[in-house]
């Protein structure tokens, strides 16, 4: 394993590799039914082959509930019945080979749907010989748990706090759940409780278990086997709780703890990879993906995480860049400074420099849209934006994801009211914070810049009614300016921001400074311009972006110096050597 190690700290074929991940509920639908599915994946695969992407991952296809879109996994070993079959999706990865790409799956194992048979059997009562697979702890001496949860009963269950919670709660500690309201949930039955960090149908695995590890291992082999080449690891870094569950600091709502002390990279996680490691990738002679979603990651972790020396992953997923723009939450809107920017992506840049590396991204099904987000999304600087964007990304140390529909340069949705909102975390924080007092319309106004719905409207593939996702009605309406935002339209276009990105995807492929360069910060004070080298052997590449929708000068010892060295790729077209015009970006290469 040390040698395998070794060899692939150099080599490793997805240090030069591009990511797209595929919202398979939003990407195309095949039969009219309104929603995404394998066979309309494996329609568009062409479209991919074209953008010049080596990998495929798919958002979970399993069967489940669907009250996370799939984050709710009842069946780890089927397709879903709205995406599909286990045929379709031979097909479909049969087809992804033989264009010579790759397909990794979705992992979700912090937790299971609680229609889960794990669960289900768990549930059955503390004598079940799976109570133990999950989080299961008796109410809090001297809490009351009849008084809580009022009007939330579902199926003999009662949410552990939606009302009354806080400091009087008998749920067992005082966390809040990602999804608002508490983390534990009352099982009427049993008197107890069961902890999920997420929605209550999202129980969380208990890995302390060895049982519990052993099957999870055994169906990501049963993946492997069937030929898949990777996962990407949802939370993965939350497996790992602190077993005594202690009570967090109250958050400023006053109504929850915060838990993340005791379950964001919590004692025994860095092990449990190692030994994921062993049993499911080590020895495999096919060349394999890994990467873990970590919602709070710190530098320091993520180094252990991606030392290809120890066995773990090969990248995470880390947030710190996601997060420069939240106020008191991710929904409170801050504007972003370009120095934090600037800043914490270039600690993680020289942070991962000698040891591990860094997936880069942008966008995911979890995120707004980047160019409404850090762009500008108008009709005059959309494109200039959104090439920026993808440029700057693109040129850092890493290994780039693109997600469906950015390299159109598709924008945030615009919801009109609550009813158009689907998603499970914007609905619990609208009902939260609207109880709580706030103005709805501005509650409403946070879930526009930042609900996940805007990462999930459908794929915007042409002009025609319903954007030729779907000959149905699409289960989250298309975006209105599909009609000028499209695939057919971008594709036609030389100057669209597809075509920058094929460009982008290309350079990757054929210049190795872009792999494999040193990585040197400039400007680190400026608010306007992002700028940096990249350095390999004989070849020095800059890249100097303007974050603003003004002209900006160029430093003028930096314009002397690069003022003659050729352009390898720009997205406005011939340039003024002493100026960046608004939104521009440029990647000159010395040799
Ligand atoms: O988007 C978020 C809410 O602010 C994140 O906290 C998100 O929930 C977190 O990054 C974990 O995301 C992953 O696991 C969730 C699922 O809802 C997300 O879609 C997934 O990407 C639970 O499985
Ligand atoms: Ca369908």
């Amino acid at each position: 394993m040390a040698l395998d190690g070794l060899r692939d700290a150099h080599d490793a074929w997805w240090k030069s590799a591009v990511v797209y991940q595929i919202y398979p509920r939003s990407f195309a639908d095949s039969n009219g039914d309104g929603i995404g599915d394998l066979a309309g994946i494996t329609a568009r695969l062409d479209y991919l082959k074209e953008l010049g992407v080596d990998v495929l991952w798919l958002s979970p296809v399993y069967p489940s509930p669907q009250d996370d879109n799939g984050y709710d996994i009842s069946d780890y070993r089927d397709i879903e019945p709205l995406f599909g079959t286990l045929a379709d999706f031979d097909r479909l990865l049969a087809s992804v080979h033989e264009r010579g790409m790759r397909l990794v799956m979705d992992l979700v194992v912090n937790h299971t749907s609680d229609e889960h048979p794990w669960f289900r059997e768990s549930r059955e009562g503390p004598n079940s010989a799976k109570r133990d697979w999950y989080w299961w702890r008796p109410a809090r001496k001297g809490g009351d748990a009849t008084g809580e949860g009022a009007g939330s009963e579902s199926a003999g269950l009662v949410s552990a706090g939606s009302e009354s919670a806080g400091s009087e709660s008998a749920a067992p500690n005082n966390w809040g759940s990602f999804f608002s309201g508490s983390a534990w949930q009352h099982d009427v039955a049993s008197g107890e409780y069961y902890l999920h960090l997420f929605s209550p149908k999202q129980p969380d695995l208990n890995w302390e278990n060895p049982q519990v590890r052993q099957a999870v291992y055994a169906l990501m082999r049963w993946w492997l086997d069937r030929g898949v080449d990777g996962f990407r690891m949802d939370v993965i870094n939350l497996i790992s709780k602190d077993p005594d569950l202690p009570d967090g600091a109250l958050h400023g709502d006053g109504l929850y703890g915060d838990g993340s002390p005791y379950y964001i990279c919590g004692p025994r996680v860095h092990e449990y990879l190692q030994e994921m490691h062993r049993e499911v990738f080590a020895g495999r002679p096919e060349r394999l993906l890994t990467v873990g979603e970590m919602p709070g990651v710190t530098l320091e972790h993520a180094r252990l995480f991606t030392d290809p020396a120890r066995g773990e992953v090969d990248m995470v997923f880390q947030f710190e860049h996601v997060g420069l723009d939240f106020g008191r939450s991710k929904f409170d809107v801050r504007p972003l400074r370009l120095t934090d920017l600037k800043a914490s992506l270039g600690r993680w840049q020289s942070g991962l420099a000698e040891v591990g590396w860094n997936s880069l991204y942008w966008n995911n099904h979890d995120q707004p849209r980047i160019v409404s987000r850090f762009g500008d999304d108008g009709p005059e600087h959309r494109v200039r934006s959104a090439t920026m964007l993808g440029t700057v990304l693109h040129l850092h140390r890493g290994t780039p994801y693109v997600y469906q529909g950015e390299e159109l340069g598709m924008t945030n949705a615009p919801f009109a009211s609550i009813e158009d909102v689907h998603d499970i975390e914007a609905r619990g924080h609208y009902a939260q914070a609207v109880r709580a007092g706030e103005d709805p319309a501005r509650v409403l106004d946070g879930l526009r810049a930042r609900g996940r719905d805007n990462a999930r409207t459908p794929m915007q593939w042409d002009a025609s009614e319903h954007a030729g996702f779907t000959t149905g009605i699409p289960w989250l309406p298309v975006n209105p300016n599909h009609t000028t935002i499209n695939a057919a339209a971008a594709v036609a276009d030389p100057e669209s921001v597809y075509h920058h990105y094929r460009r982008l995807i290309a350079l990757r492929h054929s210049e190795p400074a872009v792999v494999h360069g040193d990585f040197t910060m400039l400007l680190a004070d400026d608010e306007r311009l992002y700028a940096f080298t990249r350095r390999y052997r004989d070849t020095t590449l800059l890249v100097l972006a303007n974050f603003t929708g003004e002209a900006v000068p160029v430093p003028a010892d930096l314009a002397a110096e690069w003022a003659d060295v050729p352009l390898v790729l720009g997205n406005a077209g011939p340039i003024d050597a002493t100026v960046l015009r608004p939104w521009e970006a440029r990647v000159h290469r010395r040799v």
